[in-house]
């Protein structure tokens, strides 16, 4: 397959025809637009070729309309993802015949994608010693979100580490604020991770936010790493795919890429308009994210725990060309919610949970150690509650937040 394949869901304003509007959205985003024209004759007929069709047409129970338009690979700039979704994502979603109209699905042909992710899930379970038992990673996000000085950041990434888990990432509203800027909070984080680490013997990732201007985010990833991170996280729907892309790509840039995707409720949440995060997640993976925020089944998110499902087997399927990568179920975790995320989504994701850890009524340590008992309890088979009658831990979390 060497064309792109778009899959729309719409709603036709009253009386408009289905079929002319599914033709209407594959015009506006090819050679068309509301009118004839002079410039197209028989000496530019060549044009067509970049027409597209609307491969089927679908009506729905509910009234509204599955299609499948092919766009010729030739519309596309190869690795220009801003154009890309100019082109699938583009006017269409203002066009007056439809009453509503959501991107659910691209099928993007292997010559339009990217590099891809330089670690993805093998990479990072490589860094973090898990790639035999394939255990979930357990994360945690500093918090507060913001307002903490780098001194008592790297306080709360310390008592984290001391607890055992794999990731602490800095919020995706943290970036290099006068408040706690990017390099004092690096280096006293990783310098706190390092005595973690003379304690514990393990080494604790962190990913540093360098989200910021497109002319500024190779070069603050690159000063990043050269000052020691050994993580970065970049939320893509504010940076960008660009962002992302331009950073993967950065053989100098050799750390793995954790993904957020803040702002994605104005695109993923209503089921008849916007973007579902399927396109979202596959074009991250393309652009060349390690790791990616996808939603949480049982979590302070609205995410529907099919489509999460579904999205992550997406993501983590086998492609020749596209290393898998590593989903985040996060958003409201606590160590009682673990066995519903693991059950659903299974191992194979990384666990992250802020207020869940640092809420804990022992403190930032024992929410840690909670964590990892309740998914040493979820990749036991053992129920959280009997589990936590020999882990203290996790029994003051349950006691605080319940096993629901
Ligand atoms: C979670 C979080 C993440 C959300 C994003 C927050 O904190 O740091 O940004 O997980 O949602 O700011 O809410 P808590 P998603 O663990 O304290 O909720 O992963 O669905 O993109
Ligand atoms: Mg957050």
């Amino acid at each position: 397959m060497k064309d792109l394949i778009a899959t729309y869901y719409f709603r036709t304003k009253d009386g408009v025809d289905a079929s002319y509007a599914a033709n209407a959205i594959r015009e506006e985003q090819t050679t068309g637009t509301w009118t004839s024209l002079s410039t197209v004759n028989d000496k530019t007929a060549y044009v067509h070729d970049l027409d597209g069709s609307v491969e089927d047409l679908v009506e729905l129970p509910d009234g509204g309309y599955l299609t499948r338009i092919c766009f010729p690979h030739e519309i596309f700039e190869k690795g220009n993802i801003p154009q890309y979704l100019s082109v699938i994502a583009g006017n269409l979603f203002g066009l007056g015949k439809l009453e509503a109209v959501r991107l659910l699905d691209i099928d993007l042909p292997e010559k339009l994608c990217g590099c891809g992710p330089k670690f993805g899930i093998e990479g990072v379970r490589k860094i973090v010693g898990t790639e035999v038992s394939c255990r979930p990673h357990i994360g945690t996000i500093i918090k507060l979100k913001v307002g903490l000085n780098p001194k008592d950041t790297a306080q709360v990434a310390y008592e984290a580490a001391l607890g055992g888990l794999d990731l602490i990432k800095d919020d995706e509203t943290l970036t290099n604020q006068t408040f706690c800027p990017l390099f004092e909070r690096l280096e006293a984080v990783m310098d706190a991770l390092d005595r973690a680490k003379d304690e514990t013997g393990k080494q604790v990732l962190y990913a540093v936010n360098v989200t910021t201007g497109g002319d500024r985010i190779v070069e603050l990833a690159h000063k990043a790493v050269s000052a020691g991170a050994n993580m970065l996280i970049v939320d893509v729907l504010t940076a960008g795919f660009s962002a992302i892309q331009a950073l993967a790509e950065d053989p100098a840039i050799n750390v793995p890429i954790h993904v957020h995707r803040t702002m994605h409720g104005a695109l993923t949440r209503n089921p008849h308009h916007g973007i579902a995060m399927r396109p979202i997640a596959k074009l991250v993976r393309s652009a060349g994210g390690d790791q990616l925020h996808t939603g949480s089944v049982s979590g302070k998110m609205g995410s529907k725990a099919g489509e999460v499902l579904a999205d992550n087997i997406e993501i983590t399927k086998p492609l020749s060309y596209l290393k898998p990568i590593f989903p985040v179920s996060s958003g409201g975790l606590h160590p009682g919610k673990v066995a519903a995320e693991i059950s659903k989504l299974g191992t194979d994701i990384i666990l992250q949970a802020g207020g869940g850890i640092h809420g804990h009524p022992d403190g930032t340590t024992a929410g840690t150690r909670a964590m990892l008992q309740a998914v040493e309890a979820a990749v036991l088979g053992i129920p959280a509650r009997e589990y936590s009658l020999s882990h203290p831990e996790l029994a003051a979390a349950l006691a605080k937040w319940g096993d629901k």
